[in-house]
């Protein structure tokens, strides 16, 4: 018993120990491998948000021109000594060309510096933070209570060791007049992705008396543990084990909470894969690209906080508000008259309004395909219902429900062009997509479709994931062939693992399969680049699919396939605009 307890304090200091091997298997399953091989860090669009003042091209966060920041905020003082209208201009530039950081909102005229060095080292690097901030003279201590490895690693960074820190514990020599001194520290606080502790908020409590101070040691090469107990961070960095996906980003670029089939306690997991601290759940941000960590809020009453006084400003705050200035898309929400009434193979017919971005390609006397309104004058179909230079021959019937008694709702808009994928495969159905631009009315600047809503282009592989409940539509055949005049509608799981079912002829990365366990509801001849639309926690709706082809119908051993729009979003982005389509990340 003893000796348990001796072990347990040894741990708890060196914070290396081994772990027993029992708990460092089941650790282990909580990442997921084949995920891990893509490098996912704080720059992958395709996991997480980027910040206010970067935007997502092809699935990496890119720094935007300080002009395509929102004109909105307060001004601030750079490290170079210039002032710059609002935060987001100045991150912009240091995300540009890093040379200079942020170092305090307002003008940048007779004020201090900001910096950050270490005391009672016994390396360079590691010791006791000291931080001098821009408006006070001498240096002050950080207090150990509320001081984690997302400070420490924030700290690091600012003193140069770039992959931050290894430790917020270390043999430090602290002598006795620090016991005095301690009671005067400030707190801090970071979101972990700060370029330096100035952008951090320091605090200072009333609670006085010796309270610890913060140290730090930063990663080199030599403090690295052995690999065969450690995570390997993208960065290069090497942490434990037990500290991946627990919410808390120990690597400094994220890349141990990005992959993970479950969450340590303390974190929540992102239907994405990604755990997020609790303190980010209904904090009034949303951080889980599926939105899922602010629904379901109004038990989560807000912590009454100590009496605090703020010693710098809260550019957390400021970054939040940016991102609230940034344009909005309207995509994927029905008017709420049109509420989901509950009417393909197997499926119930839909009333107007129902499915307000599923559109009808008339070739020549008949329906041939389905399409989806995605904005502007833009329809998303498959590539084997059309052909470029039959583009004069299309109609596009929009709020359709039966052709052969059409409501008085439809409009039927001519074709401009056609643009087909150019890697489609006609023979083994590869980049089964195209797109539609409709033509606009003489002197009209817009296409305008008042009873159609658009479908949101789906920007990540990660929104929806297998056994996700989604909606297939369309007036293709029935099962026993029989023709159908009237839109129908069914509801689907999407199915993973689908190369089972087709060998050789399903391709992962670029489709899609969906159906029900006994088959019997399933996409059919006629429904053909018609949607499938899934809708998240928050009832927005995305074309996650294309109708492209399938073994027969409603047979459970050969379930539909789709094209997997979200492995297409730069390519439609490049055709119809990104702005028309970008939710997020602009
Ligand atoms: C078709 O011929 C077709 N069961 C579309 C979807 C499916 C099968 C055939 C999927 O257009």
């Amino acid at each position: 018993m003893k000796c348990i307890h001796i072990v347990l304090l040894l741990c708890f200091h060196l914070s290396l120990c081994k772990l027993t091997s029992t708990s460092d298997t089941s650790q282990e399953d909580l990442v997921d491998k084949k995920c891990l091989m893509n490098k996912y860090t704080h720059l992958s669009c395709n996991k997480v948000f980027c910040q206010p003042w970067q935007r997502c091209i092809e699935g990496t966060c890119v720094c935007k021109l300080p002009y395509q920041c929102p004109k909105n905020g307060t001004s601030v003082c750079s490290t170079n000594g210039k002032n710059y209208p609002t935060y987001c201009k100045q991150k912009s530039l240091e995300c540009i060309r890093p040379e200079s950081k942020f170092l305090h909102n307002g003008t940048c005229r007779g004020k201090g510096s900001f910096n950050v060095s270490l005391k009672y080292k016994n390396k360079d690097s590691e010791g006791i933070v000291e931080v001098k901030l821009v408006d006070q003279d001498k240096k002050t201590f950080i207090c150990k209570s509320t001081w984690s490895i997302t400070e420490a690693n924030v700290a690091c960074r600012d003193l140069g060791f770039q992959q931050g820190a290894f430790d917020t514990h270390g043999r430090f020599y602290i002598t006795d007049e620090l016991h005095i001194n301690s009671a005067d520290c400030v707190h801090v606080r970071c979101r972990g992705l700060e370029t330096t502790l100035a952008e951090c908020t320091f605090t200072k409590r009333r609670t006085k008396g010796y309270q610890g101070l913060a140290g730090v040691v930063c990663y080199t090469q030599d403090t690295a543990p052995p690999e065969k107990e450690s995570f390997q961070c993208v960065n290069g960095k090497y942490i434990l084990q037990k500290k991946a996906c627990d919410g808390v980003n120990d690597c400094g670029d994220l890349s141990d909470e990005l992959c993970c089939k479950e969450c340590r306690s303390g974190s929540f997991r992102c239907k994405s894969g990604v755990c997020i601290p609790n303190q980010y759940k209904c904090n009034g941000e949303v951080d889980c690209i599926t939105g899922d960590d602010e629904v379901n809020c109004e038990d989560f009453a807000t912590v009454a906080q100590e009496e605090t006084e703020m010693l710098t400003a809260d550019m957390d705050a400021e970054r939040k508000q940016i991102k609230s200035f940034l344009p909005k898309l309207s995509c994927g929400i029905k008017n709420s008259s049109h509420a989901r009434r509950k009417r393909v193979v197997g499926g119930k017919p839909a009333g107007v309004g129902d499915l307000p971005w599923q559109v009808a390609i008339k070739d020549g006397k008949e329906i041939k395909c389905g399409g989806i309104y995605i904005g502007g004058c833009w329809i998303l179909t498959a590539a084997h219902c059309v052909r470029v230079s039959k583009a004069r021959h299309y109609q596009v019937w929009t709020s359709l429900v039966d052709w052969i008694r059409p409501n008085s709702e439809l409009l039927v808009e001519t074709v401009n062009k056609v643009i087909i994928h150019e890697k489609y495969n006609g023979t083994t159905y590869e980049n089964d997509i195209a797109l539609l631009e409709m033509k606009k009315f003489s002197n009209h600047k817009e296409c305008e479709l008042p009873n159609s809503i658009p479908a949101c282009v789906p920007w990540s592989p990660y929104l929806f994931q297998p056994n996700d409940k989604c909606i297939v539509s369309g007036w293709g055949r029935e099962k026993d062939n029989q023709k159908v005049y009237s839109l129908r509608w069914g509801e689907v799981n999407l199915i993973g693992n689908c190369s089972k079912f087709y060998s050789n002829r399903y391709f992962e990365k670029e489709m899609e399969c969906a159906g029900t366990k006994d088959g019997s509801i399933d996409a059919c001849k006629g429904d053909s680049g018609g949607p499938l639309v899934c809708m998240d926690i928050n009832n927005v709706s995305y074309v996650w699919g294309i109708v492209s082809w399938g073994e027969n119908c409603g047979e459970p051993e050969f379930p539909g396939v789709y094209t997997k729009v979200a492995n297409y979003f730069d390519w439609i982005s490049y055709h119809v605009g990104r702005a028309l389509i970008s939710q997020h990340n602009i």
